[in-house]
């Protein structure tokens, strides 16, 4: 990271103070699933399993297979059209319908491997799908695995999908689901800055560039209010 965009990130927290307005930074709302659904929209019915196994992060996490089902939840949110992002979760599955594993329940017998697609709608990159094998796992070793699901944005609002392959009573688990990302913001502190040609590797507070010197100083002297007029 070049010393500039050091200086832009430490302008956009001054501007927070500056100009007062939120910095609408992109957010998986209850993404590690603590104690409810909340946050997410469940088109077709999830387990979720609290302080039953081993989770990747908190008391909490979700299967997938719904006894049985075949499991999608999703979450809408805010991003820019164009902008990259990175959702990173936690898989696993639900050991128990595997015969040999040790919690085996005796009555229903699948296959080990557990598939998951991940998908952002719209989005310029669009399906990804994920496996996991609960051979050898356990409620007490549930071999959690850090995944990462990269999209570009095609609109100011995208929907994350994640969807069971398959209709089974164990299907995969996921936890911890976050986001990071987003165009790159290098905020103009004072008027000055967007001087001498330096409006042009300036940015408002969603990565917008500006068209001219008076593009940028229009964007400080409304306290963020006129953005920059180049979407990024
Ligand atoms: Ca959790």
């Amino acid at each position: 990271m070049s010393r500039k965009v050091m200086v832009g990130l430490a302008a956009v927290v001054a501007s927070l103070a500056t100009f007062g307005s939120a910095w609408a930074a992109t957010a998986i709302t209850n993404g590690s699933f603590e104690g409810s659904m909340s946050g997410w929209t469940v088109a077709q019915p999830v387990d979720l399993v609290c302080g039953g196994w081993q989770n990747a992060d908190g008391n909490c996490s979700v299967d997938m297979g719904a006894s049985p089902g075949q499991g999608e939840i999703s979450q809408s949110l805010a991003t820019v059209a164009g902008a990259t992002y990175t959702v990173t979760f936690a898989l696993s599955g639900n050991p128990s319908c595997t015969p040999g594993n040790e919690n085996w329940v005796g009555w229903v017998s699948e296959p080990g491997i557990k598939y998951l697609s991940v998908t952002a709608s719209p989005a310029v990159s669009t399906l990804m799908v994920y496996s996991f094998d609960v051979t050898g796992k356990s409620y007490a070793d549930m071999g959690w695995t850090p995944q990462a699901f990269v999209f570009t944005a095609d609109s100011a609002a995208t929907t994350l999908t994640f969807r069971n392959i398959e209709n089974n009573w164990c299907g995969p688990a996921i936890d911890n689901v976050s986001i990071s990302g987003g165009p790159a913001a290098v905020v103009p502190a004072s008027a000055e800055e967007c001087k001498k040609g330096g409006w042009a590797a300036l940015t408002d507070d969603l990565g917008n560039k500006f068209k001219n010197q008076g593009d940028c100083i229009s964007y400080v002297a409304t306290g963020g209010k006129n953005k920059g007029a180049i979407a990024p």
